[in-house]
């Protein structure tokens, strides 16, 4: 059969582009570990703060050694703020929103999911020792630059003993407002633009009697 010079090149480039789609997804689940969501819990999100599930936001150290982070993602921060986890043990993550849809992003990691209302989001993964940025990268408003937590994974001869549990650094909303004015002085401290100033002033304000 004779096939056209054209027609053959263009069977291969379509071949090549459906074999590199392909591979990319198979490299994404097995060399990046991405987890797409195999489980559907669901909770109340107007209870979420109170469920038996996620009433204790913080890290539980497992008997076999590997760990839980039980935290609930929220305008405008994570509870708890900072997690303390073993390093190169399996940490699961169980999450949760009372309110929107929040991101949750472990810079520099695979670990990235959306945190949704209603669901519990659970992931498992593997950190190397270091600390990490953990980021809201889902717009949730006002306060959305701000969203930011902590994860640090440490040996664990250092990290806490079984059964202990971290408690979350206070209240979440006091320190994201904290943040946020910290964030706002500094960007009025740097802008050199009246309207920038104006602002960041604005957003504080905002913030400030959303919270009350
Ligand atoms: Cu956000």
């Amino acid at each position: 059969m004779k096939i056209d010079i054209y027609e053959k090149a263009w069977i291969y480039a379509g071949t090549a582009i459906i074999v590199v789609f392909l591979g990319s997804m198979l490299f994404g689940a097995i060399v990046e570990a991405a987890q797409p969501p195999s489980h559907v819990e669901t909770i109340d999100p107007t209870t979420a703060r109170t469920d038996p599930r996620f009433a204790n936001p913080g890290v539980v150290i497992n008997s076999d050694g590997s760990a839980t982070v039980i935290g609930l993602a929220q305008m405008f921060s994570f509870m708890p703020m900072e997690m303390r986890v073993p390093a190169n043990r399996p940490v699961t993550f169980r999450l949760t929103s009372p309110d929107l849809i929040h991101g949750f992003e472990i810079v520099g990691t695979n670990g990235n999911a959306m945190v949704v209302p209603g669901y519990v989001t659970s992931f498992t993964t593997t950190f190397k020792p270091g600390s990490y940025l953990i980021v809201c990268n889902e717009y949730c408003g006002i306060g959305h630059h701000v969203m930011q937590g902590s994860l640090i994974a440490e040996d664990p001869s250092v990290a806490p003993e079984a059964g202990a549990r971290v408690a979350p650094l206070g209240d979440g909303s006091t320190i994201a407002m904290g943040a946020l004015m910290e964030s706002s002085h500094t960007a009025m401290a740097h802008s050199t633009d009246a309207g920038h100033e104006m602002e960041a002033g604005a957003g504080m304000v905002t913030l400030m009697e959303v919270g009350r």
